[in-house]
């Protein structure tokens, strides 16, 4: 038995004792949301009041240190050391690398969106490798993990996964201040902290490869936490944008969604044409979500001159695609005279 093999079947162990240790509480009826179809519940119990992120979210206290005991650490550090990424961070020899993440169900909230959140991101993912986009990863369910998305420093692996590629996808729960996670191995955090939930302080996009993310998971970007998500997931002008919701929806209406996005992105559309052509397209019934885009501009300033708009990321487009695609914004800013401000557009469906 080689020693790779000898770590797969250790791995594999320690993943079934705690398969098996976690039947009790995967049985537990926690959380019964009203509205089963929602991808997400407002956390907020009005609008525009503040709730601590972690009232937000619907995690029963005492159950994560129930289960994520050191064997899962252990299991998750083997399973990492085992992963061989297919590209380098911030790998620009190659700027068509995607990789989507999706979770269809979520046990310990009792939810299940069927094949709703893996229909949306596989679009995204099958319409562009067949137009010869590099697939890195697909994950869903229990390998779609919230250090992936997650930064070094709080122990995160963001570098090898959502911050390794130039266009990354997720499908799945959010509220306004996280993505949320499986409480299974996907639980993995590095730091205790936020667990289940990629939390805005956790992330940090665009140091690495990413140029652009989609969420498609409720509220993300409401204008609740929309400033924390921009000085954390844009921290340092790197990332181009990221385009999503702010408030519910509803997950029966998101199967094409990944498709549309990628086919009109393919097309030349911009960015946020092309979310707002496929968002219009797909949610045709009675609950509207209200999509959203968060991006860059760059300013020029000069002391002579006008000054205007010298980059607007909402008209970028996909590499190689329609006007082509933009250097990050840090590019710009060794001009003392240039200078990056954030933006958010959104539109009811
Ligand atoms: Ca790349
Ligand atoms: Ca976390
Ligand atoms: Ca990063
Ligand atoms: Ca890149």
């Amino acid at each position: 038995m080689s020693h790779k093999q000898k770590l797969l079947l250790i791995a594999f162990s320690l993943l079934l004792s705690l398969s098996l240790s976690s039947l009790p509480l995967m049985s537990q009826s926690i959380f019964k949301p009203s509205r089963d179809d929602m991808l997400f519940f407002l956390g907020e119990s009005s609008a525009g009041s503040k709730t601590a992120p972690q009232q937000v979210v619907y995690l029963p206290t005492g159950i994560a240190g129930d289960w994520e005991d050191i064997s899962l650490k252990k299991y998750n550090e083997m399973i990492s050391s085992l992963h061989l990424t297919s590209s380098d961070p911030n790998d620009n020899s190659n700027q068509k690398e995607i990789g989507v993440e999706w979770i269809n169900k979520y046990p310990y909230l009792g939810k299940d969106f069927d094949s709703h959140c893996s229909r949306c991101a596989k679009g995204f993912y099958n319409i562009l490798g067949d137009e010869g986009f590099t697939q890195v990863f697909d994950k869903g369910d229990k390998k779609a993990w919230e250090s992936h998305f997650e930064k070094s420093a709080v122990g995160g692996e963001d570098y090898n996964y959502i911050d390794a590629i130039d266009y990354a996808f997720f499908a799945g729960h959010g509220n306004t201040s996280s993505l949320i996670f499986r409480q299974d191995t996907s639980g993995y955090d590095g730091d205790d902290m936020y667990v289940r939930q990629a939390h805005y302080s956790e992330v940090k996009w665009g140091d690495g490869d990413l140029e652009w993310i989609a969420l498609v998971a409720c509220h993300v970007l409401n204008v609740m936490h929309r400033d924390d998500w921009i000085r954390n997931a844009f921290d340092d002008d790197h990332l181009h944008g990221i385009v999503g919701f702010t408030d519910n929806v509803p997950s029966w209406q998101i199967d094409d969604l990944g498709e549309y996005f990628a086919t009109y992105l393919y097309n030349g559309d911009s960015f946020k044409e092309a979310w707002k052509k496929a968002t219009n397209k797909v949610f045709t019934g009675d609950v509207a979500p209200t999509a959203a885009i968060l991006y860059p501009k760059v300013w020029y300033d000069p002391p002579i001159g006008p000054r205007g708009v010298w980059k607007d990321y909402s008209d970028e487009c996909l590499v190689g695609r329609g006007s082509g695609s933009y250097p990050d914004p840090s590019e710009y800013t060794d001009d003392p005279y240039k200078y990056v401000l954030y933006y958010c557009d959104t539109w009811v469906t």
